[in-house]
């Protein structure tokens, strides 16, 4: 499974978020993950293209860390941050401040 990074717009709506600099094309989803309690909420089923868009609703800091390394979000309470699936797989991820926060992608 391939990311990429992507930068959201400050003026996004109620967590339906399209980011500027990467228009996706119409058949993307864009899906919300939040973090609080120090857990993730599951991660629906993706297609190559979605947007998953992790919002740090906690009061800790947390980050959203490939097991392999490939992709490293660090979201202070009240962040928010996003990956585009660019490739078909799965990834496991974790908090690196509370290692017991793990969570599982699989796009098709
Ligand atoms: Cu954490």
């Amino acid at each position: 499974m391939r990311w990429r990074r992507v930068t959201l717009c400050a003026a996004s709506v109620a967590g339906v978020l399209l980011p500027a600099a990467y228009p996706a094309p119409a058949a993307a989803a864009t899906h919300v993950v939040t973090l609080e309690n120090l857990k993730y909420t599951p991660v629906p089923p993706l297609k190559v293209g979605d947007v998953v868009v992790f919002v740090n609703n906690d009061l800790f800091r947390h980050t959203v860390t490939a097991s392999n390394n490939s992709f490293n979000l660090d979201l202070m309470p009240g962040a928010r941050g996003a990956l585009r699936i660019n490739s078909a797989g799965q990834a496991t991820f974790y908090c690196k401040y509370h290692p017991g926060m793990r969570g599982t992608m699989v796009a098709k």
